[in-house]
């Protein structure tokens, strides 16, 4: 639609508030009212841009309506809740997402056709928020999704970041990190709530007063500002709140003498003070004064969710009589979403002891019936560690209590489990190694926590059997598991609409949306011809789509009839992009060196990989060069890239996976067994027909379980094989495979440039040290992975077979919900029931 008859159309609409309007005259009045009433732009001009922040704004009054009734039913019913502490939320876009779950997407489509608009074009101008890095983050925006439709009483808290996760630019040099400013406009879905202001301290010391209580003095004291997003659930009218705090300094802060004086900076050290926390998501931690404002932010999280549920708590008691602080579990429960929302442990303690008055036995009763703690990774540096001296510096009063719980924990151990002496300086939590004496987060959160679970049933074994075992003996029902999902709703209902119609035409209903067990149903037709047509047609529609996308993106021109194998997720080397590409090389390679004819009898393959690296991460960025190197030369080859196309897709995020991944048909969830806890990316290749190759690893195992092992290109080392191949390979016992040795020789031969790709290589090398001797078994596992790609290769030739696998992979994933998945939450961990808003 261009602009001008655009705007001519739009001008011939009513500007009309209908805020529950449905058909699409009354909606298309709706958007127009708020390009001219709330016009953030001129309200005479009506472009895409502004049609989205109309649309958007018109779809939020409707939220909002949903939103207050929800929270009226809360408070009435005062049921237990759920609070969900996360660092990280990756939203993504939430137009498409909110008119899908309020059942009203055609009248949108309609309305904004009479505005001479097209609602693909008009989603498109959102900018993803990202307020998160990977798996954990997305995981958290699932779990919301799920709760509103479950209808549960449940809410997230999270911080306001300005700037979210970088935006990824690939150039000559490699990746380059911009600041990625979500917020630059303005962001339609959220709502500021004045009236929801709390203080939060920082530094200061402890006060100690004759009756011997304690109290935080001093210090530096800023506001945190709630920011309200709501979320809608799929066709209900439960909608609830992601509430997203910002650091704000009070107006008393500003020092006017000073400004008057000309000290501009000074004036308002406290106001450019408070936009630092909030500023970035993960900001930088190699200096001191990164490492503080990382902690700062995690504190200011669960300092202000903390405040915010007692006040809660006491708001919806008020009236009753009489009430005790010992039923505040059983109208609580606050999940952290791994260590990083750690210090809601002690400031729960806090607040219960030094500002409620509570001694410390109850306090500790409530704190521990209140909190569960879920960890995601097994990888020791993202195994949190705090040093003492900065928390001390940064927080007197809960190392304080950080060092009481410690203390009471040996001591019980020491009383009840005196076998379990030996084992004390790996289970207590602060660790006073003299050189650098540090807070063990995981540590502080197995001690405190009632439950707190893995993410997948391997993983969860593993936690078990090795890094909390010790903590097993003590409590052996404390650890529970608890498999992922992803919700069907953004991952298959709205972003693979083809595959959905087919799948509701066949199972004669769409209750697979919010019942995804009932994909089973399609396993009856897997070999049925008609259904395999159409299943083929629609993964050729999202294949055309993504190949228009890679060619605006990349300037590579991918052909739609060639197999579509792609990886992505952060790039890292547990997870083995590594392999990936040098199995790509291997295949360049070897195309290079058959005849014409014989390259006609090979599977054309489009290998994809996308992931941002983290900015410091030196190897993972040679990853991202490296694969961008190989697609430069392959893909300008003429007597091959007909065969192979290898393409780096930049700035992966969750508005790029709704594209990806319904045009997939291979996927690589290949990381080194027993590392990677779960993948969720895993599951939503897998319900979107797509075909993995994987190692038995995370959720793989139980992915593989649900579809049927014939439906799963496997291979690789098992996670109880890889201590003993490290250890054989430190002994010198590794003999590599010609083929990998071949395509290793490939890059240093300079067949991709210039590039120095020798500290990359020598990783996989040698038999120990830093950085060399192949601690991710890339080396051992490459011929398994060789052979499974000739697997994919001959099964891809076989048309029909390869279809029925893929309907197979769709009608197996049922169990991968995260409404299955929040619903074992609610029961076996929060022990909360669905809280409905009656629709009249
Ligand atoms: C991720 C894990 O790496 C991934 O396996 C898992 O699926 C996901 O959490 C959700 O549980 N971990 C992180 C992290 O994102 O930052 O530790």
């Amino acid at each position: 639609a261009n602009g001008t008859s655009a705007t001519a159309k739009f001008e011939k609409i009513p500007a009309i508030a209908h805020p529950l309007a449905e058909v699409p005259a009354e909606v298309a009045a709706n958007i127009n009212y708020h390009a001219k009433y709330s016009p953030h732009f001129s309200p005479f001009k009506f472009e895409p841009e502004q049609a989205y922040y109309a649309s958007a704004e018109s779809v939020r009054d409707r939220l909002v309506q949903q939103w207050n009734e929800t929270y009226l039913q809360f408070h009435k019913v005062d049921p237990k809740q759920t609070y969900y502490l996360s660092m990280e939320y990756l939203q993504g876009r939430a137009l498409t997402n909110a008119i899908g779950n309020l059942n009203i997407q055609d009248a949108y489509a309609d309305a904004l056709n009479k505005l001479g608009h097209d609602l693909e074009e008009v989603v498109e101008q959102e900018k993803d928020a990202a307020l998160g890095n990977g798996g954990l983050g997305r995981l958290a925006s699932c779990f919301l999704d799920s709760m509103a439709t479950l209808n549960l009483p449940a809410w997230g808290y999270g911080l306001r970041y300005k700037y979210g996760l970088f935006k990824q630019l690939i150039t000559k040099e490699g990746q380059k990190e911009i600041a990625e400013d979500w917020l630059e406009k303005f962001s339609p879905w959220e709502v500021v709530r004045h009236d929801v202001v709390f203080p939060v301290r920082f530094f200061g010391r402890v006060e100690v007063y004759p009756d011997g209580s304690r109290k935080w003095v001093e210090g530096e004291v800023f506001q945190a500002l709630a920011y309200d997003v709501p979320i809608p659930g799929y066709k209900t009218k439960n909608t609830i709140s992601l509430r997203l705090w910002e650091a704000k300094a009070s107006s008393g802060d500003f020092n006017l003498f000073q400004f008057n004086d000309g000290q501009y900076e000074s004036a308002a050290q406290l106001h450019s003070q408070a936009q630092q926390i909030c500023a970035v998501l993960y900001p930088g931690d190699a200096t001191e004064s990164g490492k503080l404002l990382r902690l700062k932010q995690q504190f200011f999280l669960c300092s202000a969710s903390l405040q915010d549920i007692i006040q809660r708590f006491k708001e919806r008691k008020n009236g009753k009589d009489t009430w005790q602080w010992s039923e505040f579990p059983s109208k609580v429960a606050v999940q952290l979403n791994d260590t990083h929302p750690t210090l809601a442990i002690p400031e729960l303690m806090r607040l219960l002891m030094d500002v409620e008055g509570l001694g410390w036995d109850e306090a500790w009763d409530v704190t521990t019936r209140t909190i569960a703690y879920t960890n995601h990774t097994v990888l020791p540096e993202a195994l949190e560690k705090w040093s003492q001296a900065v928390m001390w510096k940064l927080l007197p009063r809960h190392m304080e209590i950080i060092d009481e719980i410690d203390k009471r924990f040996l001591e019980m151990v020491r009383v009840t489990r005196p076998d379990l002496e030996s084992k004390l300086p790996n289970m207590c939590i602060l660790d006073n190694n003299p050189e650098k004496p540090v807070v063990r987060m995981a540590n502080l959160c197995v001690v405190s926590a009632h439950t707190v679970n893995g993410v997948a049933q391997l993983h969860s074994d593993i936690l078990k059997a090795e890094l909390f075992a010790d903590y097993v003996s003590v409590w052996p029902s404390k650890l529970q598991n608890k498999t992922n999902g992803i919700t069907p709703r953004r991952w298959l209902r709205f972003c693979n609409p083809e595959l959905s119609n087919i799948i509701t035409k066949w199972l004669k209903s769409e209750q697979w949306v919010t019942n995804l067990d009932l994909l089973v149903g399609l396993r009856q037709f897997a070999d049925n011809a008609d259904l395999q047509e159409e299943w083929a047609s629609a993964k050729m529609a999202s294949k055309q789509r993504l190949a228009q996308y890679i060619l605006r993106v990349t300037g590579v021109r991918i052909d739609p009839n060639s197999l579509f194998d792609i990886q992505v997720k952060r790039i890292h080397e547990y997870k083995r992009q590594l392999m990936n590409i040098l199995g790509a090389i291997y295949r360049y390679k070897k195309l290079k060196e058959m005849s014409p004819d014989e390259r006609k009898n090979t599977t054309p393959r489009t290998i994809m990989i996308g992931g941002k690296a983290f900015a410091t991460y030196t190897n993972a960025k040679r990853i991202v060069k490296l694969v961008n190197d190989v697609g430069d030369v392959v893909n300008t080859d003429p007597e091959v890239n007909s065969y192979l196309k290898v393409v780096f897709v930049p700035n992966y995020n969750v508005s790029v996976a709704e594209l990806l991944i319904p045009g997939s048909e291979l996927s690589q969830h290949i990381s080194t067994a027993g590392m990677e806890a779960s993948g969720t990316s895993n599951m939503k290749f897998s319900l979107n027909g797509c075909l993995i190759i994987g190692t038995l690893d995370g959720a793989n195992v139980e992915i593989r379980e649900e579809i049927g092992e014939e439906n799963f290109f496997l291979f690789g080392a098992t996670a109880d094989q890889v201590p003993k191949l490290r250890q054989d390979r430190e002994n010198g016992l590794f003999k590599p495979d010609p083929r990998f040795e071949e395509a290793k020789q490939f890059i240093r031969s300079g067949a991709f440039g210039s590039y120095d790709y020798n500290p990359l290589l020598d990783s996989l090398e040698g038999n120990s040290g830093y950085g060399r001797g192949d601690y991710f078994l890339v080396g051992h596992d490459f011929p398994s992975y060789m052979d499974a790609q000739e697997s994919v290769d001959a099964a891809y030739k076989d048309r029909k077979k390869w279809l029925k696998m893929s309907i197979l992979s769709t009608a197996g994933s049922g169990k991968f919900s995260s409404d299955r998945t929040i619903s074992q939450y609610a029961k076996e961990i929060w022990n909360i029931e669905e809280c409905r808003v009656p629709s009249l």
